[in-house]
């Protein structure tokens, strides 16, 4: 059996021991998530009339409109996308990657010599550490990566007792200035070694069966399962090993998390880098046929098994939701709960999750008082009306 598939068993033992999925017997998931000929949209009142996703462009950001997503893998062409700096095009033939630094064997890989290696495939959904209520969720996606294992290239490298830190180089580059100084960096982000040796982490050039897109860093991507977005390096150009700490814009400086913490018993204003994703879950579209109603959300987080994702509509009781059955530990859980007979009117609800530690997802009054704008996971209320 496959990891995939034993996270999948994992995931459904915990959905199955709760009973959740004896509530909506004999429909299949997958078409409570397809809209039907008969089906509408509720619509949000917390939406603005005519919000629309803009179409993908190139240089541009890329966010979906939630309410749309029907499927367990988003498709290519409908991922989010970000970039800060330019989508460079490397064409194939030219491609290199090179392994650096603290290592015994530095190495110089072409595309063919990466796709020779034994290939892997995992299911992982994640969002931009920016994503927020204000684009409706939107910066988000679910994928199958294809690729090859980090943890063994590294092996074969030979990572030495020094090195501690894997930094991974994307071939995009743009000018930053540094206190006085304006120099030109590529993009960057780091690993600690223990955590890069993960074996779920990949150099994808697969993204749900096609080769990698342009604008998703072909031809070959790093893929963290279970961290935020800006940790899945694009255009991968270089991996270096060092032995201190790298502190790039996008680990130092940028998606850096200011929040006020409890440090071991001392409250600390504290910046964290965006790593892990927080336990997440959100209610993104509500549809209709006949009196039946079908309330769907998402839940990300950094893996850990869940126990519960729950639904409170107009401030009533925490009622079960199903968890979509193709869900797997590094992917996202979409669910749906079914709402029987809403009256007409105005109507809140919102979700939440909660995982198999016990841990339940922050209110926003839970939530640390954080002014940056990164790791917006708590719960969201939104309102809809019904007819
Ligand atoms: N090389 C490179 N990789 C990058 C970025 C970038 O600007 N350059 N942006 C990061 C950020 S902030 C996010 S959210 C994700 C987005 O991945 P996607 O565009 O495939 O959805 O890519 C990450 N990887
Ligand atoms: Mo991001």
């Amino acid at each position: 059996m496959s990891d995939t598939d034993q996270n999948r068993r994992n995931i459904l033992k915990t959905s199955l021991s709760l009973g959740a999925l004896a509530a909506t017997a004999g429909i299949p998931f997958w078409s409570r998530l397809a809209l039907g000929a008969e089906e509408t949209l509720v619509p949000f009142s917390d939406m603005p009339e005519g919000f629309v996703a803009p179409p993908v462009a190139p240089g541009a950001i890329h966010y979906l409109d939630t309410r749309g997503i029907n499927s367990f893998y988003t498709p290519n062409a409908d991922f989010y996308i970000v970039q800060h700096y330019n989508q460079p095009e490397v064409a194939e033939i030219d491609y290199k990657l090179r392994v650096t630094g603290l290592v015994n064997t530095p190495l110089e890989l072409s595309l063919a010599d990466i796709k020779a290696r034994p290939k892997i495939e995992i299911d992982a959904g994640f969002e931009c550490g920016g994503n927020s209520e204000r684009l409706f969720q939107g910066l988000i996606g679910n994928a199958r990566w294809g690729g090859t294992s980090l943890r063994d290239l590294l092996q074969e490298a030979g990572v030495q007792a020094e090195g501690i830190e894997i930094v991974f180089y994307g071939y995009d580059k743009g000018e930053e200035t540094i206190r006085e100084a304006k120099v030109e960096q590529a993009f960057g982000r780091s690993l600690h070694v223990i955590d890069a040796m993960n074996p779920d982490i990949m150099l994808a050039y697969e993204m749900n069966g096609e080769a990698l897109p342009l604008y998703h860093g072909a031809p070959l991507r790093l893929v963290v399962p279970g961290y935020y977005g800006v940790a899945n390096v694009k255009w991968l150009n270089q991996i270096h090993v060092q032995d201190r700490r790298y502190m790039g814009r996008f680990m130092g400086r940028d998606y850096v998390t200011l929040s006020k913490r409890d440090i071991g018993g001392e409250v600390r204003w504290e910046e964290r880098s965006v790593t892990k994703i927080n336990l997440k879950s959100s209610i993104i579209r509500v549809t209709k046929n006949g009196a039946n109603h079908i309330i769907t959300g998402f839940v990300l987080n950094d893996g850990t098994p869940l126990r519960t994702v729950e639904v409170s509509i107009d401030n009533g009781p925490w009622q079960a939701a199903q968890i979509d059955p193709a869900s797997s530990k590094y992917s996202w859980k979409l669910f749906t709960y079914q709402w029987n007979n809403p009256a007409a009117g105005e109507h809140t609800m919102v979700s939440r999750v909660i995982d198999e530690n016990g841990q339940v997802q922050a209110t926003p009054a839970e939530m640390p008082e954080k002014p940056t704008r990164w790791e917006n996971y708590g719960q969201f209320t939104r309102k809809v009306v019904i007819a």
